[in-house]
This record gives C-alpha cells, structure tokens and sequence, in this order.
C-alpha cells in the first residue's frame, strides 16, 4: 500500500513542482540582453535587404520578435547615440553630442566645435543602475565609449566590464593579442567578437537563475576592417562568383548646406574629371562615397557579429531562458560609406579603400557622420517573448532615447522614467500603429570626421524631415515617403511646412537647453 501511495504520489508531487516551477519563472523579472553593433548600417543585415553579407541569425531575430524600418540613433557617430541608450535622453539634453573625446578645431571652421562632458555624468540614471536597483547583475562585454575613467561603467552601475578599455575602438584591432586589460590571455588564431562572445556565454551560464542586464556591445564592425580569415576567403570565393554590381563603385556627395547646392547630374559629370580623380576632400568640401557592398574584410566581421548573436541564442534556449529574455539588437550609427577625414588633408590610396570604406548605405543616402538617412538610420529588432509580436515589421520612427523606458516598462520598473526624452515603444511591440509622439530630433553642433560638412541639426515629423545647418541657416526638406534616397529637396516648394518644421527644431533646442555654435576667431577662408 505504501508503495503504491508513492508510486502515484511521486509524479504528481513532481509535476506539481514543476507548475510551481513555471510559475514562480512567470513572476521572476525578464533577462535583458542588449546587443550592440558599432556602425552597422541600415542595409547591412539580411532582413533589410543585404544580398552580399550573410546573417541567418539575425533573419531569425526578426522572425522572433519585430523587425523596425525606421529605427533611428540619436547621433551619426557612437558616444552620444550610447549616452542616450543607457539614459532615455537626447544627447544634447545630456551635453555628450559629440564622440569622445571629440574632434578639434580646424582653421576650415567658420564655426567653434561646442565643448561637451567628457563622459557620461554620474548623476544621471542609467539602464543598469535602475536594473540593479531591482536586484539584476549588471554587466557589459565590449565597448563602452562613454568617458575614459576605467571606475566609469562601475559608476554607472555595471557590476562587471570586459575588457578595461573605453576608447572608441578595438586598441591593437580584432586579432589576438588585443593590447586591452582583462582579455591578456587567449590564443593565437583567437578573433575578438568571438571572444567577447565568449565571455557574455560565461556570464549567461553564470547568472542562469537569477535576472540579469547583458550588454554586449561589440566593436565590430567598427573599423579597423578586419574580418576573420576563414570568413574572408569564403567572402572573396563568394564575390568573384557575383555578378559584378551595377552603377560606378562611389559617387561623390556635395556638402549639405553649401550656399549653391550641386545636383546630382552635376556631380555625376565631375566623376570624370581629372580633379576628382583618388580619394581626399575635393574642391567645394565634396567626398566620395561607396555604392556597392563588395567589401569581403567587412563581410566577414559582419558574419561574425551574426555568429555572436546565434551563439546567444543558442545558449538562452539550451539554459531554457530563451522565453525569458528581452532580447534587442541594435546598432549606434549609419555604416561606414564614408571615410573619415579627422585629418582633413588625408589621401586615401586605392589599395587601402577596403579599409577607409566598410559599407554602401544604398538606397539612404551619406553615412556614418552625417545627417542623411544613411548616418542616422538603423538595425532595430526587439525580441520579447511571450508579450511582443513576432515576425512583425513595424514602420513608425523610433529612436535611441527610447529604450530606457520600453525596457522598464516591460520590466515593470516604471518610477525611474521621468525626465527622459524617450517613449515607450511596449504599444508597438504589442501591435499598436503609433506611438504618443510624432517628431525625432537631432542635434550636432560639431564638424565631423567623415568630410568637411557644416554642422547641424534634423527633425523628422510624420514623412517630413527637415535638416537644418549651422554655417549659414541653410535647410534642406524631404519627404521619406516619396524619397527615402533624400534627394528631392522640397524646401522652396514648401516654404511653409519649413517655416513649422525650422520653428519646432528651434523650439526643441531651447527647451531642452542645446548648445550652440559660436563664430572659430580662427577661421580662415582657403
Ligand atoms: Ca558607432
């Protein structure tokens, strides 16, 4: 009789414990994985049209979560985009508008590089302070870029940061030894995004029953342009079997806001001249940017950041945590189709392209380091299982401030949220068509390093987007609906849609305290 009870009692017993199990799982606070790419752009992953770089992995992403068209960063380079990330603030609400430490003055400057915080200021909140708050481990892999100090992560309220490094880029680039405090041993042969990879994997077995905020926040596909070998060879088998792409490899782009704007005939003419022939700031502050994605270095760290995100993945469903994880991948900025020019007088010879231009933007026009869609617009999916949509394509702008409050907000974490800039998107992942907000600023009150072009600022509302410029009050205005390739300026059929727009940007900067640009004594007119 005894033995019978049990042999009836055991299963029941078991199967009552696992519904206490899944139960208490239900009620525990989501994992948070935050996946990070440097100047990956819009175009790059498969999902958003890529035909050269392969990302199965992220493909799956998209399937399991929703897949956002009209994802904007903050900024075009990385440290204001990061700030405004880990705070739900806009980067000229915070003063970080710029990279760090930023870029000096030039004798070309009409105007004076505004002086920004060299990090990102400790009282603010932050995303792993809050999460800590509510008894999450905190940690981040990889890139940080938001202030030199190595206490500054643990300031912010990461419990952990691999490696103690917090400058902008990889120091002795992607192939071990990587020179960085905390990554001192490995293996010959060793690539960082694998390694880093290697390191979150750790992290995610170590912390498997308990919450946890994974930042992994990768340098690639920040240059310098390495891929790892066995993935280049396969990219230079698979580009000489393509078909060679059509249209000249670079076309050259005007400066925006220059007083007398060039067409894009004129400038297709200039191609042909002899003036205009390399690689270097060509007269009337031009530059040439990449059309085709034909880079193989570039593919390859492009398929390594796919291999980090299926290993992540792979890893949440092996613990059993995949349906409690918020997972969003993302990156900082627009890709690399222009080089930078942080040395104004720099010439790029032609066997070093490949390292000078990662990426095409096509159809978006510019790129990292520019105000055009293709410096600003970005990857955006957001996996949340359980609640969110899945395989759901989501059109409505969004942007970077906006992650503080949505992950709090699925979080139920929502006393910290005052005072930030951004909006919850929770009612687009659950299938709602808007949003409580109808306008995107920007403002970057600098010269960049990717050409000589004026500063300047941008409003994005409803399909209008005005761009506005420091040097000379210029503006330019598109509608993204007709011209997402941003090249039919329609601010002199429409002066009054520019009159609201240039007012609305204008009132944005006031209220939230923007600095402005004062005249460079320095200037000198070449
Ligand atoms: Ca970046």
């Amino acid at each position: 009789m005894f033995n019978r009870y049990f042999a009836f009692a055991i299963p029941i017993l078991i199967s009552l414990a696992c519904v206490q199990c899944s139960n208490h799982k239900e009620e525990e606070p989501l994992n948070v994985v935050l996946f990070l790419v440097d100047d990956l752009g819009w175009k790059d992953v498969g999902c958003y049209g890529s035909t050269f770089y392969e990302t199965p992995n992220i493909d799956r992403l998209a399937k399991e979560g929703v897949r956002f068209t009209n994802a904007y960063a903050a900024c075009h380079v990385c440290s204001p985009t990061r700030a405004s990330i880990l705070t739900g603030k806009y980067p000229a609400t915070l003063n970080l508008t710029d990279w760090l430490p930023g870029r000096r003055d030039f004798p070309f400057q009409k105007l004076k590089n505004v002086e920004i915080n060299q990090h990102l200021p400790y009282g603010e909140n932050t995303l792993p302070k809050a999460l800590k708050e509510y008894g999450y481990s905190t940690a981040i892999f990889g890139k940080w870029h938001l202030g030199e100090d190595s206490a500054s992560t643990v300031r912010h309220g990461f419990d952990q940061h691999i490696p103690d490094w917090n400058r902008g880029w990889p120091k002795e680039g992607y192939h071990f030894p990587y020179g960085m405090k905390g990554l001192e041993e490995g293996v010959k042969g060793e690539y960082l995004t694998d390694r880093l990879t290697d390191e979150a994997l750790k992290y995610i077995e170590q912390n498997k029953n308990n919450p946890f905020f994974l930042y992994l926040s990768h340098f690639a596909v920040h240059d310098p342009i390495e891929g790892r070998p066995d993935l280049v060879k396969k990219y230079r088998k698979k580009l000489k079997n393509s078909v060679s792409a059509k249209g000249p490899p670079y076309i050259l782009e005007g400066k925006p806001g220059f007083e007398n704007p060039q067409l894009r005939t004129e400038l297709d003419c200039l191609l042909d001249d002899e003036k205009y022939s390399g690689f270097k700031i060509f007269p009337n502050q031009t530059v040439k940017i990449k059309q085709h994605q034909d880079n193989i270095q570039f593919a390859a760290m492009v398929e390594s950041v796919n291999k980090s995100i299926g290993r992540i993945l792979n890893k949440l469903e092996e613990l059993n945590i995949e349906n409690h994880t918020l997972v969003i991948f993302y990156s900082d900025n627009g890709g690399m189709s222009a080089a930078n020019f942080g040395d104004p007088d720099r010439v790029i010879s032609n066997d070093e392209l490949d390292k000078a231009f990662s990426t095409s933007n096509v159809p978006l026009r510019g790129g990292k380091g520019w105000l055009y869609e293709g410096g600003i617009r970005v990857p955006l999916i957001i996996k949340w299982p359980n609640k969110g949509l899945k395989a759901t394509v989501c059109d409505v702008p969004v942007t970077s401030p906006d992650f503080y409050p949505t992950i709090l907000e699925i979080l139920g974490i929502q006393d910290q949220t005052e005072n930030t800039d951004g909006v919850s998107l929770v009612p687009l992942l659950k299938g709602k068509k808007e949003i409580n907000r109808n306008t995107i600023f920007w403002h970057f009150p600098h010269y960049s390093n990717h050409g000589k072009q004026s500063p300047g600022g941008a409003i994005r509302y409803g399909d209008y987007k005005l761009l506005e410029y420091y040097e000379n009050s210029q503006v330019q205005l598109f509608n993204l609906k007709d011209d997402i390739e941003e090249q039919y300026d329609l601010s002199e059929l429409e002066p009054d849609k520019v009159k609201e727009l240039k007012t609305m940007l204008n009132n944005w900067r006031v209220s939230i305290g923007a600095k402005m640009m004062e005249k460079n004594p320095d200037y000198e007119d070449f």
